[in-house]
């Protein structure tokens, strides 16, 4: 059977600010699952990129006295060197501002002109520009001085707007959504956000205003340039542009479209899943297959902000703890949902704990006996005796088991499950080390100790290659270790181990080196 395509994509980033942790998380968790599908033997593509235009963005580059395009060349060049440096591994990374995304905003402007879909009227009421959004006024709430707040939580000020405006016909969708919804019930994740979001559709759709005239940086209406176009109509199209629209006959969109995934945070759900479905499914285009809306990090327990001083800069983490060690922490430390609190006694804790008492610990001691004992091969196990029932039940739950379960959780986003399975696995081979004291086998039964070995080995082997996707680095260097061919690292042959033995007897082995350090508590030093 042929693998499935998988298209994930990432939020596209505002370019008035820099990149900071809550950025990094999303587009992790993405290049996480991009890796583990491509692994898997599937066709991936992955996306990621900035979200140029706009009222906010023209502001900020006012602010600057410099235009609203050098703004967003300067701040995309941010984001596009984030993730060389986080090493994500996407495959495109698209801007707004260029000009296969203007062709295919325009273009899905007059399909949904031309269906009926969008009208000319008068927009009279509140916007936010922080948001980018407009609210109802019994939606808004009242700051301390009486001024009007945006609901959402970024005490962002709303202003009163009155423009001419082009409408999408939002309210006309209401019942065809929640038809949608129930037919696709895993649309929405997690689950509890699934809720707010068909409880908000369930309270009635106004029409939404789709152009503004009262400043210029956006997509030109297409004959009526006075207007540009919304920014989020804009910005969501671009998972469409990514894949080749408007040419929906291109094999890239046949094969792509529709996105398995879009990752967003909790903030901006409901324009991925009520606006978007809506302006597809007015389109005739068929909507994405999931949208997963992930919690909000902290710092040390306070919101993280600019106005705070307390922006978590990704790379300054990366450079104090290593990035597989980031990697792990930002998606084993909070159930993928939940907002999470970063911490640095945490970090230090998750990393020593798991990784360097955990499957640092596991391989060091196993690669140094090996080293030791068997004169730094790959050991030679008995061939008769190798399939003792707790021989066979590690190889299984270090292997093939292992990657079942993590393939069931990462089709959902459980990545702390999935990590959580992986440490079991480990925890297993300890309890196999100890249990069968190899150490004390050279003398007393040395075919025996070969198997044990070899079976730790593979153990490892299989471990390492299902660590990949989170910590590739890291696993890269087990897997050299073990002299392990590059060609040999994907997931066919973690499945296939049930029959062969796949490291081969006598093979060399480079000296064994520690590939995770035990980090130091500075709060505790
Ligand atoms: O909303 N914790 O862009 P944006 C976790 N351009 N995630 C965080 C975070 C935090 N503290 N802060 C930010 C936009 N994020 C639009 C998107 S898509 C068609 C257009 C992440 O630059 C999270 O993914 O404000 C959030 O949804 C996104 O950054 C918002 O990025």
């Amino acid at each position: 059977m042929a693998a499935e395509p998988y298209y994930v994509t990432t939020p596209i980033y505002y370019v008035n600010d820099v990149p900071h942790i809550g950025h990094a998380y999303t587009t992790l968790a993405c290049d996480a699952l991009a890796r583990f599908m491509r692994l898997d033997g599937r066709r991936v593509m992955f996306l990621t990129g900035t979200d140029e235009h706009g009222q906010k963005v023209e502001k900020a580059a006012d602010d600057l006295g410099i235009s609203a395009q050098d703004l967003a060349d300067r701040n995309s060049a941010n984001f596009r060197d984030l993730a060389a440096r986080m090493g994500y591994s996407n495959d495109d990374f698209i801007r707004t501002t260029e000009p296969r995304h203007i062709e295919a905003v325009q273009h899905l402007w007059r399909v949904l002109l031309e269906r009926g879909e969008i009208y000319l009227g008068t927009y009279a009421g509140w916007y936010s520009v922080r948001d980018e959004a407009f609210f109802a006024e019994s939606e808004l709430i009242k700051g301390a001085d009486g001024k009007l707040l945006a609901p959402t939580g970024t005490g962002a000020e709303v202003e009163w707007v009155e423009e001419p405006s082009y409408f999408f016909r939002l309210s006309a969708w209401q019942d065809r959504l929640l038809e949608f919804y129930d037919a696709h019930p895993d649309f929405i994740a997690p689950h509890s956000r699934r809720n707010e979001v068909v409880s908000f559709v369930s309270g009635g759709l106004h029409d939404l205003s789709v152009s503004r005239t009262s400043f210029k940086w956006g997509v030109p209406v297409p004959n009526d340039p006075g207007h540009v176009m919304y920014v989020w109509l804009d910005a969501l199209t671009n998972y469409l542009t990514a894949v080749g629209y408007p040419d929906t006959d291109s094999e890239t969109f046949r094969t792509f479209w529709p996105a398995d995934l879009h990752m967003v945070g909790k903030d901006i759900l409901r324009f991925h899943a009520v606006y978007w479905p809506a302006f597809l499914l007015a389109a005739g285009i068929e909507p994405p297959k999931r949208v997963f809306a992930h919690g909000w990090w902290t710092n040390e327990g306070e919101k993280i902000s600019k106005s705070l001083g307390n922006v978590i800069d990704p790379l300054t983490l990366v450079e104090e703890y290593g990035l597989d060690q980031v990697r792990y922490f930002l998606l084993r430390e909070v159930p993928f949902g939940n907002d999470g609190d970063f911490s640095r006694s945490a970090m230090v804790q998750r990393v020593n704990g798991d990784l360097a008492n955990g499957i640092g610990n596991l391989a060091q001691r196993t690669l140094t006996l090996i080293h030791r004992n068997c004169e730094g091969r790959v050991p030679d196990p008995d061939k008769g005796k190798i399939d003792g029932p707790d021989d066979i039940d590690l190889r299984l739950a270090c292997g093939p088991s292992l990657l079942a379960k993590m393939r069931q959780d990462l089709e959902q986003q459980r990545f702390d499950i999935a990590l959580q399975e992986m440490m079991a696995a480990v925890a297993k081979a300890d309890v196999y080390i100890t249990a069968n004291e190899p150490w004390a086998l050279k003398k007393t039964d040395p075919a025996r100790m070969a198997t044990v070995l070899y079976t730790l080995a593979e153990a490892i082997r299989s471990i390492a290659i299902l660590a990949q996707p989170i910590m590739p680095d890291a696993a890269a260097r087990l897997l050299d270790q073990l002299s392990v061919p590059e060609d040999a690292r994907s997931f066919a042959h973690v499945e296939d181990q049930e029959i062969h033995w796949s490291l081969t007897p006598g093979t060399p082995l480079p000296k064994p080196e520690g590939v995770f350090p035990r980090l130091e508590d500075k709060a505790e030093a």
